[in-house]
């Protein structure tokens, strides 16, 4: 297989025991955009114009496999613009991922995918904490359901942050318990800037799910207000699936340079990773 051409690899060879493995249908629709895209990199889309954002996506679409928004941070938000965004990104063959960190009980949750942001109408993937307990994935699956879509819930198993309460006894291992068997689930939250905590997670997940990290820069060490930054090629070598990037990327001169250089970097992993 290491002759093979890269553009000829299909998700199989290079997603190796996932591909078969998870169940949830956009996990697998996302492995296929990552290896016609040759790129893992979700973009955290944090800038608050729609100006900003719009630019952002030009610059930047051919090289990444999702867009991740917060939909709420954007001052000049109106839903016709946002509506104009989202099918401008969905034009680069990619998923659209709010990080909104839902945490109610699970019919409460449902009733927040709609509103005036309606998420459920745009959003393929969702994160939630599972503080609330489990039946928040089915609130959230149902929210979907409203508007004839489905999605998948990534639960926060490990976070970035300095200090962050998921990594005291047993709520990492309760997490995976309770969402590896859920086929609502499409992944975990992974702590992309320790990769022995990573490579742990990835051990307790097994190949059901994937993990996407956050607190990933080519610049390693701490960032603003307790962010750590781990390395991209680290975190994939160690299990991550889709290393989710902002300021490393919408901070730069160079934004499509720079996505690009994530892409590769990333890319090379998983292919050094699943030995093709
Ligand atoms: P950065 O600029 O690459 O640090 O942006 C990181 C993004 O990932 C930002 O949108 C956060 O909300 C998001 N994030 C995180 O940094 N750490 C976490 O544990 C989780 C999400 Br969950």
């Amino acid at each position: 297989m290491g002759a093979q051409p890269e553009w000829l690899m299909e998700p199989a060879d290079v997603w190796g025991a996932r591909w078969d493995a998870c169940e949830n249908p956009l996990a697998r629709t996302y492995m296929e955009v990552a290896c016609r895209k040759q790129s893992l990199v979700v973009l955290a889309a944090d800038l608050n114009t729609m100006a900003g954002l719009n630019a952002l996506v030009d610059n930047v679409g051919p090289h990444i496999a999702a867009l991740k928004t917060h939909v709420d941070l954007v001052d000049d938000w109106t839903a016709a613009g946002w509506s104009d965004f989202c099918a401008k990104a969905k034009g680069h063959d990619l998923l659209i991922f709010e990080d909104r960190k839902f945490a109610d009980i699970g019919s409460i949750s449902r009733g927040q995918m709609a509103g005036d942001y309606d998420i459920r109408s745009w959003a393929d993937i969702v994160t939630a904490h599972g503080i609330s307990g489990p039946d928040i994935v089915d609130g959230l699956c149902a929210g979907w359901n409203d508007v004839g879509r489905e999605g998948g819930v990534l639960l926060l198993a490990q976070m970035s942050s300095r200090g962050n309460l998921l990594g005291l006894p047993g709520y990492t291992d309760e997490m995976v318990r309770a969402g590896v068997p859920n086929p609502g689930v499409f992944g975990f939250i992974g702590n992309g800037s320790r990769a022995s905590e990573l490579a742990q997670l990835r051990e307790k997940v097994g190949d059901r799910k994937l993990v996407w990290t956050p607190g990933v820069n080519i610049a390693v060490g701490d960032g603003e207000m307790g962010q750590r930054y781990g390395s991209p090629r680290d975190a994939v070598m160690a299990g991550s699936d889709g290393i989710i990037v902002g300021s490393g990327i919408y901070k730069s001169d160079q934004q499509g340079e720079s996505a690009k250089a994530y892409a590769d970097i990333s890319w090379q992993a998983l292919l050094e990773r699943s030995g093709c």
